[in-house]
């Protein structure tokens, strides 16, 4: 349906503007981006309008929404060939999930399991907003008939209520959407935090010694690693269950180097932890310095992200533009004279 004039399949994915990205988001996204990039046509957008489920400093999300943007580019986004976008200046996102908001059921949106972390972490500011947000999720990935979502682990729910909206307006109406598929890499799908190493590293944390942000200098970085959290005894050896903290280690040095949990393993178990920590901390350092050299040289240029985005928002506006315009159609909307 969607490949009227493309043989490449589509991807849409998109990080929240509410904090800066960590080593989490490289691993659980821009990673796989990167990766995807030359198979795929490609919308990667920034998701202003989701971050506002939370409470934000209006200063800070303008900045962080452009420097997230930087970031993908710095991450190894090719920005000639992939279109990069703010959520905001595609007002079809807006409009679609409304659409889709009367299609959704109340009980449908309870069971999301993000909803109800979300709801105890910001208990001050439980907003309808932050309850429809899966179904915002949605429509930005519908807009955009993509075939394939690359998320980390704890998005598949919302993936999965993506699907059955579209099914449920394909099957209520006639075909319209694409049905979309996760892509939920095996290693680096949730990387912990460096405090606590069974909590996801989240770039909300208040404490900045639990995330490694992908601006973070050397010096920081090697700080960071040495004070990580580790668990009793000294086997390096894989085991989320028994060895959080170590296994979480070893998943950074396998992002940061390729090499498998077994070849880790085999290297440095049975010399302590000093080592490995110290590996991992020149191995995460190695890998983060060229990503923040770039990000440090885009963001310099502020007039030229601006032409990027507004590129990449005509783009998408197209896209979506063609979606909106038939579902308006199929549920009854008079078109405009
Ligand atoms: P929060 O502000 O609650 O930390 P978040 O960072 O999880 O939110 P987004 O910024 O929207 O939310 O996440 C964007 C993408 O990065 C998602 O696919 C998410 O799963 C992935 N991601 C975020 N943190 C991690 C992590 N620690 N490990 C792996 N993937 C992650
Ligand atoms: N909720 C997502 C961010 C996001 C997203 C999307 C991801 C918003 N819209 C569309 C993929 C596709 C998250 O990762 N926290």
């Amino acid at each position: 349906m969607n490949t009227e004039n493309q043989s490449k399949k589509i991807i849409l994915s998109g990080i929240q503007a509410s904090g800066d990205l960590t080593i989490g988001h490289y691993a659980g996204a821009m990673k796989n981006w990167v990766q995807l990039q030359d198979d795929y046509e490609c919308f990667f957008m920034v998701a202003d309008m989701h971050a506002i489920t939370t409470k934000q400093i209006p200063a800070d999300l303008r900045r962080r929404s452009i420097d997230v943007v930087a970031m993908y580019a710095a991450c190894g986004i090719n920005t000639e060939q992939s279109t990069l976008f703010i959520q905001s200046h595609v007002q079809e996102h807006a409009q679609l999930a409304w659409v889709l908001n009367c299609f959704t059921g109340f009980g449908e949106a309870q069971r999301m399991t993000q909803f109800k972390d979300k709801s105890q972490q910001h208990s001050e500011n439980v907003n309808v907003g932050l309850f429809s947000y899966p179904v915002l999720m949605a429509a930005d990935i519908l807009l955009y008939q993509a075939d394939l979502v690359p998320v980390g682990d704890d998005q598949k729910q919302h993936i999965e209520l993506t699907r059955n909206l579209a099914e449920r307006f394909n099957h209520l109406y006639s075909p319209t959407f694409i049905i979309p598929e996760p892509f939920i890499a095996k290693e680096g799908a949730r990387i912990m935090s460096l405090q606590e190493p069974k909590k996801k590293m989240s770039k909300s944390d208040p404490n900045q010694n639990s995330c490694i942000f992908l601006h973070d200098s050397d010096a920081v970085i090697r700080n960071k690693i040495k004070r990580a959290v580790t668990d009793s005894g000294t086997d390096i050896i894989y085991d989320i269950e028994t060895r959080p903290g170590i296994s979480n280690l070893m998943s950074l040095h396998h992002i940061a180097t390729g090499k498998s949990m077994q070849a880790i393993s085999d290297e440095f178990n049975g010399r302590g932890y000093a080592p490995f920590k110290e590996a991992v901390a020149e191995s995460v350092a190695e890998l983060i310095s060229p990503i923040r050299s770039r990000f440090e040289e885009l963001r310099s240029h502020p007039d030229e992200l601006s032409a990027l985005l507004k590129t990449g928002a005509d783009k998408a506006k197209r896209q979506a533009f063609k979606t909106l315009r038939k579902v308006y159609k199929k549920i009854g909307f008079v078109e405009p004279s």
